[in-house]
């Protein structure tokens, strides 16, 4: 179960690995505009891939929470560039964050080698697309969609709710032809949840493992963070470290972060602490 084939790399999922967010919203460019985009967007995945990111993580619609709604043409246009123009200089796994059909294929096409979906593959067409590709999916968990997911969220049963979500979701990507094996499971952080639902569930990490998928973990610098530390975004890295060291002791192995090289060097001494027997 622990070596995966994302595309044209194969990972030891035994081992922790860092995903490196890269958002290519042109809110997430100083200039806000499309000329430098596009150069901003591979050194910062340079930068990344340098600091030992296992992935980098394209996504073109911001998921925040009351964010806009992406066209499907304007998501194209901003991810499947910066697909192509990563593969095209850099030897690393593409993960696409997309709920779209067109981008899920556009990109497979491209050398993407994860379809990372906070929708779990549930808009129109996202299943079949995803299966066409044969490339490994995550499917997360949401309450609500982003516009929404927000406004007081209530759980009959939390880790029930998101464990019975996901099984659904498992059940439905098989039935479309992904192969088990391919499957990642996510609790969505921060994704119609409050506080005391985030923390319950990276402490019931160990259920959505039970299920006998991989289980990633987004939880950078997210409010989550903020709501336990009142730092601002800028002085989230010590809390989203202490976060993802909890869950990987739980048996999370794929992190996504903002801020690679602290969590590669936290990984490594955490991982090389985990495996030493006897000596
Ligand atoms: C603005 C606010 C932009 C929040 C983006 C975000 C996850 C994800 C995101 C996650 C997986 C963020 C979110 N979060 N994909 N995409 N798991 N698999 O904070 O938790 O990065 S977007």
């Amino acid at each position: 179960m622990s070596v995966m084939v994302f595309g044209d790399k194969s990972l030891d999922l035994s081992l922790p690995r860092v995903m490196g967010i890269l958002n290519v919203t042109p809110d997430s460019f100083s200039d806000g505009g499309k000329h430098n985009s596009l150069d901003s967007a591979l050194k910062q995945a340079e930068r990344m891939i340098d600091d030992g990111a296992d992935f980098i993580d394209v996504g073109g619609e911001s998921t925040r929470p009351g964010a806009a709604v992406v066209g499907e043409q304007e998501e194209l246009n901003r991810v499947l560039p910066v697909v192509e123009a990563i593969k095209a200089r850099f030897n690393v796994i593409v993960s696409v964050d997309t709920s779209t059909p067109s981008v899920i294929t556009g990109s497979a096409a491209l050398g993407a080698g994860l379809i990372n979906d906070v929708r779990a593959l549930e808009r129109e067409g996202a299943l079949e697309a995803a299966s066409s590709t044969a490339l490994p999916v995550c499917l997360m968990h949401m309450r609500g969609t982003p516009q929404t997911m927000q406004q007081s969220p209530s759980y009959s049963d939390l880790v029930d709710d998101v464990e019975r979500y996901l099984i659904t979701r498992i059940e439905a990507s098989i039935a479309a032809g992904i192969n088990k094996e391919n499957i990642i499971l996510d609790p969505g952080i921060g994704f119609g949840k409050t506080l005391i639902h985030n923390t319950t569930l990276l402490n019931c990490t160990g259920r959505l493992l039970d299920l006998g998928h991989e289980v990633l973990i987004g939880v950078s610098r997210k409010t989550m963070i903020g709501d336990i530390l009142g730092v601002p975004v800028s002085e989230r890295l010590y809390g989203t470290m202490g976060a993802n060291a909890s869950t990987y002791m739980k048996g999370a192995r794929i992190f996504r972060v903002h801020d690679v090289k602290p969590h590669v060097d936290m990984l490594k001494v955490m991982h090389q602490i985990e495996e030493s027997r006897n000596a």
